[in-house]
Order: C-alpha cells, then structure tokens, then sequence
C-alpha cells in the first residue's frame, strides 16, 4: 500500500443544501489527510481546462456552466491507496448506477449534478492538483494517527 494524493471538488448544490459538511466528515472518517482545501468560484478557462477532455461531449457545455455557477469547495485529500478509494467512496458517474453508502449514491439526485469530483488516475490527480492549488497551498503535516489508519 501506498500514500495518494488526490483531488476532490464539491460542487455546485452542495452549498446551497448544506451538505458540505456532511461529506467532508464522510471523507475524514475514511481516513483522508485534508492537505488543501479552498472556497472558490472556479474560472471559465478553469472549468475547461480541468474537464478538457469531454469537450467533445454533448454535455460539455452544460457541465462546464454548472461547474462555473456557484462556488465549489476544491481539496487536496490523502490516504493509502487514495485515489482509487476516493472514486469508490464517491460512487458511480451515473446516478442510476450510484450505490447507496456511496456519497453520489446518497446525495445524487441527477447525473449532471452529481455532487462530487474525484480524480480517476495518478496523472489525473497530478494535474487537477496542479491546476487548482499552488504548491505552497498544500499542507504537510503529521497528525498522529498513522497506526489507525
Ligand atoms: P466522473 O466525474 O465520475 O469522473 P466523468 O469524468 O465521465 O465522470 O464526467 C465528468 C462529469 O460530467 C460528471 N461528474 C458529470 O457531472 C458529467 N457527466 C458525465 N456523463 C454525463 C452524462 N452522460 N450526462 C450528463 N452529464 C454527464
């Protein structure tokens, strides 16, 4: 086993519902270092650039106007094996596939917002790290509880 970064992005909706909170304790409780985290209102180009690889897709401009609509809370999160734990705990792209004790499985409603981003890949992790945070924004730190988790 080895130690991931990855990134997580709440997004539009999850404010408004109050649900940040709820889900940011879900990831702790799972054992994620918080590195990084940040309140923002995420620029055009960002969104582009960040989901740069649908912009073939139908859906691309719905996706990147809905991203862009209201802030998102973006995180550098840690743990063993981090990204792909992430994607499982975040659960399934399509709502209908989301299973239940998942957080899109319990939150979700709708596939377009369906309340998280998780990076899918070690390169993928890398570059969203990089684009939303700079390295000085990262924070190590050591919180003790290693043999926990
Ligand atoms: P994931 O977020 O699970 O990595 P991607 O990368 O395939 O999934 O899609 C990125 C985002 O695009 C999704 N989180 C969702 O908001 C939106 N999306 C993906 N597939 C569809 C679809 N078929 N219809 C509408 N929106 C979609």
């Amino acid at each position: 086993m080895a130690k991931e970064r990855t990134f997580a992005m709440l997004k539009p909706g999850v404010l408004q519902r109050r649900i940040a909170g709820e889900i940011v304790t879900r990831l702790e409780r799972k054992g994620f270092q918080i590195l990084a985290m940040k309140l923002m209102t995420i620029p055009r180009e960002l969104a582009e650039t960040h989901y740069g690889e649908h912009a073939e897709k139908p859906f691309f401009g719905d996706l990147v106007g809905y991203v862009t609509s209201a802030p998102v809370l973006a995180m550098v999160l840690e743990g063993e094996e981090g990204i792909s734990r992430l994607r499982l705990l975040c659960g399934a792209t399509k709502v209908e596939q989301a299973l239940p004790g998942t957080i899109r499985g319990d939150y979700a409603t709708q596939t377009q917002l369906n309340i998280m981003h998780a990076s899918d890949s070690p390169e993928s992790a890398a570059r969203e790290i990089g684009l939303f945070f700079k390295d000085e924004e990262i924070c190590e730190y050591e919180d003790g509880n290693g043999e926990w988790f």
